[in-house]
């Protein structure tokens, strides 16, 4: 059901000629870009009508407006089954405790006697958060969204969700009922590509977002590139990953477990373990059949992910080389499974988010560990971080010269400037001192 790699034996190429040989879905958001360009525009000059055609269109649903009303989010708030609304609630209470000790404190720097430069952290005033809807119905993704931004301060933060023909053209109840736990009561019944260009543009109804994160499927994505430079985004998320690192220490029911943990989200996500321990290999395999015995999504979602071209068991002479692979892969989520696994963990590069031992299952980190799960996926890793208080912060330099503190640095500014052939920006300094312009 999943394929192998065999890296053994040769020594492992390096960089990008590694990676080229690791397994990852094809996730071609350029092409949706061409389709969601004129949903974006007919947003911008149609607003809140756009999207109402919209939800006919690719919901079923007739709204007549767009912002979900307080009392549906009360009503869904008071209709939560007690158990999921306390797991939600000790959910929210680590995800605050993590995300609270996160906030940066500004800080004042002296350069130099009478030169400082503060660093002061400025909340994104406005962010627009999406919450999938359809298959992923994710109020978790609600909180590891919300909370991070209102930890950061932000004043004002709305939630799109779209609406679902079997909730009268709401969005999903538990996402309402997560916003309304949140405290977050500015929510609308949109979704899709038309959902971020709602945030982008705005509309009648939904004044314009400084910043659009969340996760959502490849409109959601092509929406976001196609507004980037415009608003902020977090990243562009993609199916979504997990990398085991195991070595022959490692409990086969639980690799086998959380691989099928993530199979289950798409059938495009990735799973893969990399050992090297062939037995450690074979016997993962053998776990699988009777666990997809026992679970759902299994046809729909966690053969196809499986047996893709995404997910593998790569093969590897030793933990070294394992970290090496894991290193050019940059998962999603990362799991080391081996002996001594906090000094291996310690060790990686790239990864989203790293979960250590036997007791830190990935499912923990997508639900109640107090870790974000919005991570950066198909290797952006490599390059970036998963949501955080700081993704809604802005750090803003303040620079404060004395007159003679900027006296002593003239000549270096100024010999700086002729060498750009920018001799405007010195006069700007020797402007302010005894100096003239010169046939004055
Ligand atoms: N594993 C997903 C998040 C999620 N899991 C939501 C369950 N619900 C991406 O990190
Ligand atoms: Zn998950």
């Amino acid at each position: 059901m999943i394929s192998r790699i065999d890296l053994r034996g040769d020594a492992l190429p390096e960089g990008a000629a590694l990676r080229d040989l690791l397994p990852r879905a094809e996730f071609d958001v350029e092409a949706a870009l061409e389709k969601v360009r004129p949903i974006c525009e007919d947003v911008r000059h149609r607003g809140t009508a756009a999207l109402i055609d919209y939800a006919e269109r690719f919901d079923g649903v007739t709204l007549e407006r767009v912002r979900v009303p307080a009392a549906a989010l009360t009503a869904a708030l008071t209709a939560l089954d007690p158990e999921v609304r306390a797991a939600l609630e000790e959910s929210i209470r680590r995800a605050r405790i993590v995300h609270r000790a996160q906030r940066r404190t500004d800080h004042t720097t002296q350069v130099v006697p009478g030169g400082t430069v503060t660093e002061k952290w400025v909340p994104v005033e406005r962010v627009g958060l999406y919450a999938p809807g359809g298959r992923s119905v994710y109020p978790s993704s609600v909180i590891m969204n919300a909370v991070p931004a209102q930890e950061a301060g932000v004043p004002s933060i709305a939630l799109a969700s779209p609406p679902q023909k079997e909730h009268g053209g709401l969005p999903h109840p538990t996402i309402l009922a997560a916003c309304a736990l949140l405290g977050v009561d500015e929510v609308y019944a949109a979704g899709g590509a038309q959902a971020v260009a709602m945030f982008a543009y705005g509309t009648g109804e939904c004044p314009p977002a400084n910043m659009v994160t969340g996760p959502g499927n490849i409109w959601v994505a092509a929406a976001k590139r196609y507004f980037t430079g415009r608003i902020g985004i977090d990243t562009e998320a993609g199916p979504t990953e997990i990398a085991v690192l195991a070595d022959d220490t490692a409990d086969p029911v639980h690799v086998a477990a959380d691989l099928i943990s993530q199979a289950e989200h798409d059938p495009l996500a990735a799973a893969v373990l990399v050992t090297d321990s062939p037995d450690l290999a074979d016997a993962v395999e053998r776990e699988l059949a009777p666990q997809l015995a026992a679970t759902r999504h299994v046809d729909d979602r966690i053969v196809p992910a499986l047996s893709g071209r995404q997910s593998a068991i790569v093969l590897v002479d030793g933990v070294e080389e394992g970290l090496k692979v894991v290193d050019a892969y940059g998962a999603e989520h990362l799991e080391i499974q081996t002996a001594d696994a906090a000094a291996v963990a310690g060790r990686v590069r790239n990864a989203g988010a790293i979960f250590v031992g036997p007791w830190s299952p990935v499912s923990l980190g997508d639900y109640a560990a107090g870790s974000n799960h919005v991570l950066p996926t198909g290797g952006c890793a490599c390059h970036s971080s998963g949501l955080s208080v700081q993704s809604f912060l802005r750090g803003i330099h303040i620079v404060d010269y004395t007159r003679d503190a900027l006296a002593e640095v003239t000549h270096h500014v100024v010999t700086l400037a002729e060498a750009e052939d920018l001799p405007a920006h010195g006069a700007a300094l020797k402007a302010r001192f005894d100096w003239k312009v010169p046939g004055q």
